[in-house]
């Protein structure tokens, strides 16, 4: 089961869950430093104040990649190393390691892949709002520019913002994220901001980034649903879910507008005052690629109440369903076929630009000989092949993650590394799935 030249092979990573470091570089605190340290946020009672302890072992880790082949590592800049407090001239210190760092990997072979924002936003810009407000997303765009006049003459491939739904709405609705707010109006004044922001620092990054064949990206995390239900309230159910987690993002990137549908929803909780004349322009600006991240789908009913106080801002009824089947440790159904729908449906309905999987992978804690989780890449892998198969175009795959690391709510409870990470030792042995892992893109192919 090939796959076509050039397809690109990744492994990702983000800043927050692996770098640790928070006291080096000059880095300021960012909004998920404040949240951990909240009695009771993070599951376990951990931080990521050490977490890989990536920020000094760093060269082991590109000498990982190197030793596994990956050809890709898609990483994330931490804004609070490049901007202590979200503002003002770059901190160089911070600059100087993204920059060595990169030099490290472009010397071993490996391309770099530099998302802007994985959700550590500097806690100075929340203490002055957060993205609910719209300076934040002016602020992003500044940040932008500095990573890619710094950057810009070395990395082609940029992601602007990591899964802007889980930012806006699992930190700002559910608040079972950093900053832990549970304000419905504010998640959906944050979910435009940041695509706002998005749309901004992709006109930054055009103007600062010069290696051929530049690709701008931002990555998204759609989730196929599912209604568990046939009554028209639990179809409706699905629609509205379906709304918030994939056309509001899919309609504004690559449409220019808010599903109507969704807007209806969402005027229970807000009017969208914040979206001014021209934003959407910005945001639907075209981009040279879109990632995609999978981990499973949603399958949901109707029930009064259920999501009062959740990631569902308007919809206060829906409720999500585990289908009976095997799930990953962290209790997230296994349903590779939601890669493909999800390959294909943007596909079919958007006409998007080259697509990436940009995560995709699975909590599993079988320190070594993760066999399960073997499994689970090679039937995703399976899954994304048969969208290539149906007319996706799909040029690369990243799995999710290189390290063991900081599962944000669930502290370390949760292992998604092809490399495990002791945290004692801090030392890395990869597992079963990074050597599979290796064979497989040294191949280009799945064996049969
Ligand atoms: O660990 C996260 C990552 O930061 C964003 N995508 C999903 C992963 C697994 O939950």
């Amino acid at each position: 089961m090939r796959f076509p030249d050039g397809f690109v092979w990744g492994a990702a990573t983000s800043a927050a869950q692996i770098e640790g470091g928070v006291d080096v570089d000059g880095r300021g605190p960012s909004v998920w430093d404040a949240f951990a340290a909240r009695p009771g946020a993070i599951r376990d009672g951990t931080d990521a104040i050490v977490a890989a302890d990536h920020r000094r072992r760093w060269r082991d880790d590109v000498a990982v990649l190197a030793d596994l082949g990956i050809a890709a590592y898609r990483f994330s800049v931490a804004w609070p190393r490049v901007q202590p407090t979200g503002r003002g001239a770059a901190n160089e210190p911070g600059l100087d390691w993204y920059r060595e760092l990169v030099d490290a990997l472009l010397a071993a072979g490996i391309e770099p892949v530099v998302t802007l924002y994985h959700w550590d936003l500097p806690l100075a810009l929340e203490d002055a709002g957060g993205w609910p407000v719209r300076a934040t997303a002016d602020a992003f765009a500044d940040y932008a520019a500095l990573v890619g006049k710094a950057l810009g003459d070395r990395v082609a491939r940029w992601c602007t913002v990591n899964e802007p739904w889980c930012a806006s709405m699992l930190g700002y609705a559910g608040g079972q994220h950093a900053p832990g707010r549970q304000e419905p109006d504010a998640s959906v004044a944050a979910a435009h901001h940041l695509l706002y922001g998005h749309g901004l620092a992709t006109e930054a990054l055009r103007s600062s980034v010069a290696v051929p064949g530049r690709e701008i990206a931002i990555s998204l995390n759609p989730y196929p649903v599912v209604a568990a239900g046939e009554r028209p309230e639990d179809l409706d159910a699905a629609r509205r879910v379906d709304g918030l987690a994939n056309r509001w993002w899919y309609d504004a990137l690559l449409r220019g507008a808010y599903p109507k549908d969704v807007v209806d929803d969402l005027a229970a909780v807000t009017d969208l005052s914040f979206v001014r004349d021209g934003d959407l322009a910005v945001i639907a600006a075209p981009v040279d690629a879109l990632g995609l991240n999978y981990y499973r789908r949603y399958h949901v009913r109707h029930a009064a109440g259920a999501s009062a106080v959740a990631e569902w801002p308007g919809s206060p009824d829906v409720e999500l369903v585990t289908p009976p089947g095997p799930t990953t440790d962290g209790g997230w159904a296994i349903e590779p076929e939601g890669l493909t729908e999800a390959l294909l449906r943007v596909t079919r309905e958007y006409d998007p630009p080259p697509l990436y999987v940009h995560e995709n992978g699975a909590a599993f804690d079988e320190p070594f000989d993760d066999q399960d989780r073997v499994a689970f890449l090679d039937a995703h892998l399976r899954a994304a092949h048969a969208a290539i198969a149906a007319g996706a175009d799909l040029r690369g795959y990243f799995v999710w993650s290189l390290l063991d690391n900081f599962e944000w709510a669930e502290g370390y409870r949760h292992r998604f590394g092809i490399v495990h990470v002791d945290y004692d030792t801090q030392a890395r042995t990869p597992k079963a799935s990074a050597r599979w892992y290796a064979s497989t893109l040294a191949h280009n192919a799945l064996n049969g």
